[in-house]
């Protein structure tokens, strides 16, 4: 699954561009008639049915292509609520469907009418009036179709996450090792993507394991600072992540070459397990080629990959553990 961006979004078109396109394919349409009335006819008809189809079809992709806020997963409903606005998105693809819909029943009147016209003037009128109507429908929704061009943009930079993967979350002051441990971990190289609720990047590792893939994610600026440092946007990140954690890592660094006191990296500790208090949290020593505490914590080095085997097992049984069968 997601390994590139996590929407494949095709570009959006502008209503200028729209109309071009359709009315540029509707001018190919060509048609013999036996006489001259019903090739004009025909072809008129057939240049209707034309720019219909092409505008359906056209914003018809774009609705299908986005996805619908009320049916997507929470964590990325959160983050389109965020970086886009739920509601300005239902919005405008409503405004999609309005306009697809209203543009097929004019084309589908005049060509009525035209099929019933007696003369060839008045039906290049019945045309060039539907083409204005048309026009004009496709413009009205111009401002829609630019916010859904610049959702597009936005929506390519979120971070490729599989929110039905097994998820560690890892939790822990700053400098004690997160990003060390999530190379040390990933099969492959972690990918690295804009988090919109951290001015930091995040990044996204994984791992399998009989043949279960397994995601680890370090989110720097957000686990790694108290609740009361942490500004609105950051807490809504951090709310996000809840819908994505199947358990928290916490890493401690005893030898404090951190830069943070034990004290206080318990203290974080704490406040981590209050905000997932339904989540288990496993806990962790980093940099056991420095120093080894006498804690039943589990000891690794990200460093030398000391006790990160054991690590991982221990992760992903707890978290087989939680699986439905
Ligand atoms: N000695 C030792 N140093 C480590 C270990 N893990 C990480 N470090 C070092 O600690 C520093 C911070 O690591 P980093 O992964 O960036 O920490 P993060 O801020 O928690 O992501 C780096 O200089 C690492 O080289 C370890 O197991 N042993
Ligand atoms: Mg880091």
């Amino acid at each position: 699954m997601p390994f590139e961006a996590m929407y494949d979004i095709p570009t959006v078109l502008t209503a200028d561009e729209i109309l071009d396109k359709a009315f540029k394919r509707a001018s190919k349409v060509d048609f013999e008639g036996r006489t001259r009335i019903e090739t004009v006819r025909e072809i008129n008809i057939g240049k209707l049915k034309s720019v219909s189809d092409t505008i359906a079809s056209t914003m018809g992709k774009y609705v299908k292509a986005f996805p619908s806020i009320d049916r997507e997963n929470p964590f990325y409903a959160e983050l389109i609520n965020v970086t886009i606005g739920r509601d300005k998105l239902k919005k405008s693809l409503g405004a999609m469907d309005w306009c697809r819909g209203t543009v097929a029943r004019v084309a589908k009147v005049a060509m009525r009418e035209i099929a019933f016209a007696r003369h060839i003037s008045r039906i290049d009128e019945i045309r060039r009036s539907a083409y204005g109507r048309i026009s004009s429908l496709v413009k009205q929704v111009d401002k829609e179709l630019t916010f859904l061009a610049n959702a597009r943009h936005v929506m390519k930079k979120y971070p490729a996450v599989n929110p039905d993967d097994p998820t560690i979350v890892v939790a822990g002051s700053p400098n004690v090792g997160k990003s060390q441990l999530v190379l040390r971990i990933s099969t492959a190289k972690p990918r690295v993507a804009v988090y919109p609720f951290t001015t930091q990047e995040i990044s996204v590792g994984t791992f399998e394991k009989k043949y279960f893939r397994y995601q680890v994610i370090d989110t720097p600026g957000l686990l790694d600072r108290e609740l009361s440092e942490r500004n609105p946007m950051e807490l809504r990140g951090i709310l996000a992540l809840k819908h994505l954690a199947d358990v928290v890592l916490f890493m401690f660094d005893p030898t404090e070459s951190c830069g943070y006191p034990m004290a206080q990296q318990e203290h974080l500790l704490e406040t981590v397990k209050k905000e997932f208090s339904s989540v288990p949290i496993v806990e962790v020593e980093n940099k056991s080629d420095m120093t080894k505490t006498k804690s039943d914590r589990i000891k690794i080095s990200a460093e030398t990959g000391a006790g990160i085997q054991k690590l991982v097992d221990h992760l992903v049984v707890l978290l087989k553990s939680q699986q439905p069968l």
